[in-house]
């Protein structure tokens, strides 16, 4: 018996002796299409991922992974406080983390840990709880960057490529550190955030080649929410040519004489039409408008996911050749998913599913079973009391800190317990606010079903056009439709589903205390 448990022991007894560090991995608006461990989906083979797949193969993929909210500033806050966003006060884009506010940086810090974090910040407020941070000012540029810092709080411009930055300043941080001491560092990455600048040493990898489509690429949103129709994120429509299309317009067309000779350089770039037969295009048309700038975009999307693979592999490889690979636990997340193409879209901030999901892959050595995968509800509330709990740290349990994310440690070892979670709260609160007009909703996940309530007011929140819209609902069969082409939610075969996922979403805004 000793003799069968001996190997346990000693892993146990290592475990105990040695605080595990953690490095967390999280880049911006990286879609799970996009990732190739997530596959099949259109972008595979196209999409590649090396170094991310190596989380996959030596540690858990989940595979239900939800943002509460799905736009950047709030889902860093869940991140870091592990609370809903009523509960942790960053609602919105616009919304800083109060200063104030402790979080997991500071948890560990206080256990001894030293703490670090590079990259994208976007909370608007200076960084609390790290030794060190050097964060883009807001969203940061892809090329040359300007790096915030307490030694330059007014920032300071650097030349390079974002994600290349901000990973030496991590490794140089790795290499620094005092060894004695466990380590927490974060480094967020910039990419594959709009508008898609790859580093020139992948820039033209695609060129000549045509992209497969989502199968969703053309929908028309219709058999859903009116606002679903009045979206500002449709992939060539709502795309601005210099910017997104990487076009260079000559002056002088504007309106529809734009998009006309935008449609013949695209036709001629990704469509493969002779100088002559883009001449003869003599319509616009929407469809291929559409289709020809999804082939910009998912180029330039994947291009720019490449950097942020290259990066990860540096630091996998970092850890492994500084022995440390075995005492650290690295996380690789994103703040939300993304619409690649998905529904004709870009951009995230629906609850629908490709946005709503979170990639997370996690190689905690010694815990997780290389190559497993979870199918169980995970949310990006539940890392920070992960992470404290694979570090021995106890969590927070006074009021001001308590957290709304549950451990994911036994999901991890492979023992989900009985009562996890079974479905998964959603709120996005802007309303209608700026380029990209969503109205404020909430809703709840199950496995089969997805509920969502547009409630129609900004209730206080960012809204471009305050004025009310009508309230609407969705109801998804997720198994009978699961890309989410077809509300059922007025279909009288579903009234009793439809009534009793209102119950349980009612139930849960109550447990959670979301009450406006
Ligand atoms: C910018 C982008 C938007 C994007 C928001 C939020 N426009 O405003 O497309 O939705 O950021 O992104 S851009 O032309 O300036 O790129 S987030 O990651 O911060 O939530
Ligand atoms: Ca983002």
């Amino acid at each position: 018996m000793i003799q069968r448990l001996l190997p346990f022991l000693v892993l146990a007894a290592s475990l105990a002796a040695k605080p595990r560090n953690v490095v967390f991995l999280f880049s911006d608006d990286h879609a799970l299409s996009a990732i190739a461990a997530y596959g099949p989906s259109h972008l595979s083979g196209f999409a590649r991922t090396p170094n991310i797949d190596r989380l996959a193969k030596e540690g858990m993929l989940f595979r239900n992974c939800f943002v509460h909210n799905s736009i950047c500033t709030p889902s860093r806050a869940g991140v870091l406080t592990g609370r809903h966003s009523h509960r942790n006060g960053v609602h919105t884009l616009a919304d800083a983390i109060d200063p104030q506010r402790r979080h997991l940086a500071h948890f560990l810090r206080d256990a001894g840990y030293q703490t670090a974090v590079f990259g994208k910040w976007h909370l608007h407020t200076q960084p609390q709880g790290f030794d060190a941070w050097e964060v883009f000012r807001n969203q940061g540029e892809y090329e040359n960057p300007v790096y915030l810092s307490a030694a330059h709080p007014n920032g300071r411009r650097e030349q390079g490529y974002s994600e290349d930055l901000s990973t030496q300043k991590a490794l140089d941080w790795l290499g620094a550190r005092d060894p004695s001491k466990p380590f927490l560092l974060m480094l967020h990455f910039k990419a594959p955030h709009r508008n898609w600048i790859p580093a020139t040493r992948h820039r033209e990898r695609f060129a000549g080649v045509t992209l497969p489509e989502p199968p969703t690429l053309m929908d028309d949103h219709q058999g859903r929410s009116v606002a679903l129709t009045r979206n500002g994120q449709t992939i060539g429509k709502d795309f601005r040519v210099r910017d997104d299309l990487k076009l260079d317009p000559p002056d002088g067309p504007k309106g529809p004489e734009l998009r006309l000779w935008a449609l013949r350089e695209l036709g001629k770039r990704h469509g493969g039409l002779s100088e002559a037969q883009a001449a003869a295009l003599a319509e616009f048309d929407p469809a291929l408008y559409r289709r020809w700038s999804y082939q910009q975009y998912a180029k330039d999307y994947v291009n720019t996911a490449q950097a942020v693979d290259d990066n990860v592999g540096r630091v996998l490889d970092w850890l492994k050749a500084s022995g440390l690979e075995q005492d650290t636990v690295v996380v690789y997340s994103s703040d939300q998913g993304f619409y690649v193409g998905e529904h004709g879209l870009f951009d995230k901030r629906w609850m629908y599913e490709e946005s709503q999901r979170m990639p997370l892959l996690v190689r905690a050595p010694g815990v997780t079973k290389p190559g497993s995968e979870a199918k169980a509800f995970a949310m990006n509330l539940d890392l920070a009391p992960t992470l404290l709990e694979l570090c021995g740290v106890a969590a927070p349990s006074g009021e001001a800190e308590r957290f709304d994310g549950r451990s994911l440690a036994p999901v991890l070892r492979g023992e989900t317990p009985a009562d996890w979670r079974d479905l998964v709260y959603y709120r996005y609160w802007e309303h209608n606010s700026g380029e990209h007009p969503v109205p404020g909703c909430y809703g709840i996940r199950t496995a089969r079903f997805k509920l969502i309530h547009y409630h129609g007011k900004p209730l206080g929140m960012r809204a471009a056009n305050p004025r009310p819209t009508e309230p609407e609902w969705e109801l998804f069969d997720l198994e009978r439709d699961p890309r989410e082409m077809r509300s059922v939610y007025h279909d009288p075969a579903y009234a009793a589903t439809r009534d009793e996922l209102k119950a349980r979403l009612a139930a849960e805004r109550a447990r959670i205390g979301d009450s406006r």
